[in-house]
């Protein structure tokens, strides 16, 4: 039996694009997802796109009972910035009410709120004008973010800024699977530059303002294995954790960019252009806490043919597939829990012990109806054991003194995901999308409710 610390969060996390629906109505103006399900819907798998996801627009109230039944104590969702400012200036006050309530049924329920501005969902407007590839993406965004402070400070004690920044950076503007899907290294670096200032400069509205409540950032971290100890190989391990782990967390946690990533940045043509003061601000603003989002670890060796300047991450490092692993295979994901307990030590011994979460861990199941069992409940054991390993070894990493608060998984009802629409289920309940969103409990929202309950895992 492994007993979690006191008032250890136990929760899932969401988003408001994939879990809200009303995506282009009470008010809202229309995100770069929403505009591109309209122009091309045949990318969405089964032509799914975001209008109703799984409605928690309307649904909210009961959806907060549904946590509480199933023990948690906490719960992360974004807001949509096109909702509550669909011009990016005025304030829609359809929206205001809307978060007010939510947030408040949360707060009564006594389930801690985990905010987050932006999981990506880029305002159409803004994209219009070039999205993060410009300047004026840092300021529209910080003007967002103080907005949220000033509506919904009392109601929120913990703020994030970004999912998961690499995704929209990387999907966007190198692998082609979000909006505007070019492929672009040096437009992705300028990209990711702006992101990481629209987070400093929100951070700074945040600390400038004073607001009750703590601030942090998601991340998604692969730990990144080599193939072998071979020189050229630990190099590859070692670039891929710089551009994909140490881009954002160094600045967020330590208040600096690695100079390596600088450099290498450098040489290979690719610096964004930057302001005079900006590294001023990332250094005065750092956060109070991660959140880690971790599913799957990454497996690299040295590039067969590196290009020089580099024209894709893939100069620097390739992927490698170890022909040990354990594969999720209704999702096609690596299982490696292992990687857990390194993350754990990670921030332990690398960044100061900061405050850290996992703010997502789970397991997407395709056709999960061939599960279900004669009561229409989801028999998930392959979920509850996933949970269990990852647990085990966070745990451990706990016991070794890592400052670990809390465990989301994803997600707490099944959800749309982008391009993947419907198609990988990951939710404590199922979502019935032929019976008006109705949501079913399955066997891991029950086996979660008494680890949450009990703070023991067995
Ligand atoms: C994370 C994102 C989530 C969600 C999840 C599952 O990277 O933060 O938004 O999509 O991955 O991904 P998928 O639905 O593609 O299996």
């Amino acid at each position: 039996m492994k007993q979690f610390p006191t008032n250890f969060l136990w929760g899932a996390a969401t988003s408001a694009p994939q879990s809200e629906g009303h995506s282009t109505q009470n008010g809202k103006s229309p995100s770069t997802w929403d505009k591109w399900f309209e122009l091309a819907p045949e990318k969405f798998n089964e032509n799914q796109g975001p209008e109703n996801t799984s409605n928690m627009y309307e649904m909210y109230r009961e959806d907060v009972q549904r946590m509480k039944d199933i023990g948690m104590n906490s719960f992360r969702t974004s807001i949509s910035w096109t909702r509550l400012l669909p011009d990016g200036k005025t304030v829609n006050e359809e929206a205001v009410r809307f978060y007010r309530d939510y947030f408040s049924e949360l707060k009564k329920q006594d389930i801690q709120l985990v905010a987050n501005l932006f999981h990506f969902d880029m305002p159409w407007w803004l994209m219009e004008k070039g999205g993060w590839e410009v300047r004026e993406s840092v300021d529209a965004f910080a003007y967002y973010a103080k907005t949220a402070f000033e509506l919904f400070g009392d109601l929120v004690p913990m703020w994030t800024t970004f999912n998961e920044p690499m995704v929209h950076i990387e999907c966007g503007y190198l692998y082609g699977y979000h909006y505007p899907a070019i492929v672009d290294f040096k437009k992705a670096v300028q990209v990711g530059y702006h992101t990481l200032m629209a987070h400093t400069m929100a951070v700074k509205a945040f600390k400038d303002g004073g607001y009750p409540g703590k601030m942090g950032i998601i991340l998604n971290v692969s730990p990144c294995y080599p193939r072998s100890q071979d020189s050229e190989d630990v190099k590859a391990g070692h670039l891929a954790d710089l551009l994909n782990t140490r881009s954002f967390l160094d600045p967020a946690v330590l208040g600096e960019i690695p100079n390596e990533l600088i450099e290498l940045v450098k040489d290979h043509h690719l610096t964004p252009v930057t302001e005079e003061l900006d590294q001023q601000w990332i250094a005065q603003n750092k956060v109070d806490f991660i959140g880690m989002n971790y599913y799957q670890p990454r497996r690299v060796q040295a590039p067969e043919n590196p290009q020089f300047p580099a024209s894709m991450p893939s100069d620097f490092y390739a992927p490698y597939d170890w022909p040990n692993k354990k594969m999720n295979i209704y999702r096609g994901w690596e299982i490696y829990p292992e990687a857990l307990y390194d993350v754990a030590m990670m921030m332990k011994e690398t960044y100061h012990n900061i405050p850290w979460f996992v703010s997502e861990n789970g397991m997407g199941v395709a056709d999960e109806e061939r599960f279900m069992d004669e009561t229409g409940m989801i028999q998930d054991d392959y979920r509850i054991e996933f949970m269990q390993d990852h647990l085990l070894q966070l745990h451990k990493g706990i016991e070794a003194g890592s400052n670990c608060f809390g465990y989301h998984t994803w997600t707490f009802i099944d959800c749309w995901s982008w391009l993947n629409g419907y198609r990988n289920r990951y939710g404590f309940y199922r979502l019935d999308l032929a019976n008006q969103y109705e949501r079913q409990l399955k066997k891991s929202g029950l086996w979660f409710k008494e680890l949450a309950l009990t703070q023991q895992l067995k």
